[in-house]
């Protein structure tokens, strides 16, 4: 067990992230790697599994952290909440001044935002950094998204760098910006995978129910659907999950698969907080809340045990298949859309200067929504870094336009049919309000003006107006205190 400090990197948690994590570190030129868990029984497994890997274990927090050269690095790798807590707790007792503590494993980045400050005062660097990609990501390279102060990044920066999956040559790591910016934009990745994997599972609906055809042909159009414009890690994936077979009933697994889906909740963050930041993330909401009623089994069969007849599946022709992944990449689009408006939105609430095309060159590989689409949003802000909206875009405005028929026809085709298609309707009514030149939004003002006299602004000039509606319902101009 350890006593000098000979380590450039430690690895606290070795959990199978943390264990991943540091098998990757170790297999990097130049890299010794600390490693500490709380039982002792995992540093042991670690050992006797992965000789090759030369780490330097520690049975205690002191040894550990002696075990470290200066500045010390550590990345901690625990269940997010109070585990991570306790670990900060711990490591910040023996660290010194520019000591680096990097919290590695999905916490809130509100909760980053206190740790930062915390440590900061003691002298500390604190560095939350979003890891995406799962266990393999972890060994083989994941897509990371560090935040904390550009100083830690000079010592982190490289040695991340090192870890990180390589996506047309770049790695996939970037300093996103100070405090809890790397775990916010991390967050945001999850929702926007939320709607992606919602988008995919619509579209397998469709294909199934209106287009007739069984799992394992619909896994041949995700696969040829993969070699084009929708390329990506879920796609491909997906036509993997419809191949396989159950081997005990012989039937496709996806028909013995248990119709509801689980969550560990950052998709639930990703929408908390972008209304708390006003930012319609619909795409992302729909996905969310999709999940929550495919959970809800019981209200589930006691509605449908009411419903004495479904509509009949509309009936479809030849291009249907090319309808339905039209739709999907335009929904596709809005989801991206609107999870780079809640990047801008964060950033803006929270005074981080992120560089959005950066975050897309990070997410093309390593992480779960990899994609080749990914490229088309960098030269999006590359063409132009103060688009409002990835919609407007002259690629994406093209994009989404040249579907659109398709799009309107396969939610039509939903409806009709009686196909819930929540993502897909979502996002073409986002695209809508937005294509408007009027929405109804005036009348809601008006509404509001007269329950609660809460005014409204006219289209014709300057200032803020109210209807004495219990009155003689004449204009007055109001203060704009109400
Ligand atoms: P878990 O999230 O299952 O956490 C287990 C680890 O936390 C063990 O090392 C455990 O130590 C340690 N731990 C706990 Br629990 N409470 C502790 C405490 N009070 N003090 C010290 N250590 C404590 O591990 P994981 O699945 O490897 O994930 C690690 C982190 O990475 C999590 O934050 C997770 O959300 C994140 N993450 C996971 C994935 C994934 O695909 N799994 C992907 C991306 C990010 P023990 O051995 O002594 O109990």
């Amino acid at each position: 067990m350890a006593e000098q400090a000979v380590a450039n990197i430690g690895v606290v948690g070795l959990a199978v992230m943390g264990s991943n994590l540091a098998r990757n570190l170790a297999s990097r030129e130049g890299n010794t790697v600390a490693v500490y868990n709380r039982s002792n029984s995992k540093i042991h497994a670690l050992l006797e599994e992965h000789p090759e890997a030369g780490f330097v274990a520690s049975e205690t927090i002191e040894d550990f952290v002696a075990s470290l050269q200066k500045p010390r690095t550590a990345i901690i790798m625990v269940k997010a909440g109070a585990g991570t807590d306790a670990v900060i707790n711990q490591l910040a007792e023996h660290f010194e001044e520019g000591d680096i503590i990097v919290d590695g494993g999905n916490a809130l980045f509100t909760d980053t935002i206190r740790r930062e400050r915390e440590l900061r005062d003691r002298g500390l660097n604190f560095v939350g950094a979003g890891i995406s990609g799962g266990e393999e990501g972890a060994l083989k390279g994941p897509s990371i998204m560090p935040g904390g102060s550009a100083q830690a990044y000079e010592t982190l920066g490289p040695i991340l760098a090192s870890i990180a999956a390589v996506a047309e040559g770049e790695p996939c790591v970037t300093h996103v910006g100070t405090d809890g910016a790397g775990h916010f934009v991390k967050m945001i990745h999850n929702g926007i995978e939320y709607a992606d994997m919602q988008l995919i599972a619509e579209a397998y609906d469709l294909l199934r129910r209106v287009g007739g055809h069984e799992p394992a042909a619909i896994a041949d159009v995700f696969e040829a659907w993969n070699g084009g414009d929708l390329e990506s890690y879920l796609i491909e994936i997906t036509a993997e999950v419809l191949r396989q077979v159950d081997a005990k009933t012989g039937k496709p697994l996806v028909d013995v698969i248990v119709d509801e889906a689980g969550s560990k909740g950052t998709g639930v963050w990703t929408v908390q907080n972008a209304l708390a930041l006003g930012v319609p993330v619909g795409g992302i909401a729909e996905a969310v809340f999709a999940r929550a009623v495919s959970s809800k089994p019981e209200q589930r069969k006691a509605v449908r045990a009411t419903i004495e007849s479904r509509p009949e599946i509309a009936s479809v022709g030849e291009g249907f298949e090319d309808d339905v992944r039209a739709a999907l990449y335009a929904s596709k689009v809005v989801a991206y859309a609107q999870g780079f408006d809640a990047i801008i939105a964060g950033a803006k609430e929270y005074d981080w200067d992120i560089d959005k095309g950066a975050i897309a060159k990070i997410w093309r590989g390593g992480c779960i929504i990899r994609a080749q689409f990914l490229n088309r949003i960098v030269e999006a802000y590359e063409h132009n870094a103060t688009i409002t909206s990835l919609l407007e875009d002259p690629y994406f405005a093209k994009a989404v336009a040249d579907g659109e028929a398709a799009w309107r026809r396969i939610v039509v085709t939903a409806a009709q049919s009686g196909i819930p298609v929540p993502g897909f309707a979502a996002a073409l009514s986002y695209y809508d309000s937005l294509a408007s030149e009027r929405l109804p939004a005036a009348l809601i003002q008006g509404q509001r003006d007269f329950f609660g006299a809460h005014t409204y602004r006219r289209i014709d000039g300057a200032g803020t107006f109210h209807i004495l509606w219990s009155g003689d319902r004449t204009e007055i101009e109001a203060d704009d205190t109400h």
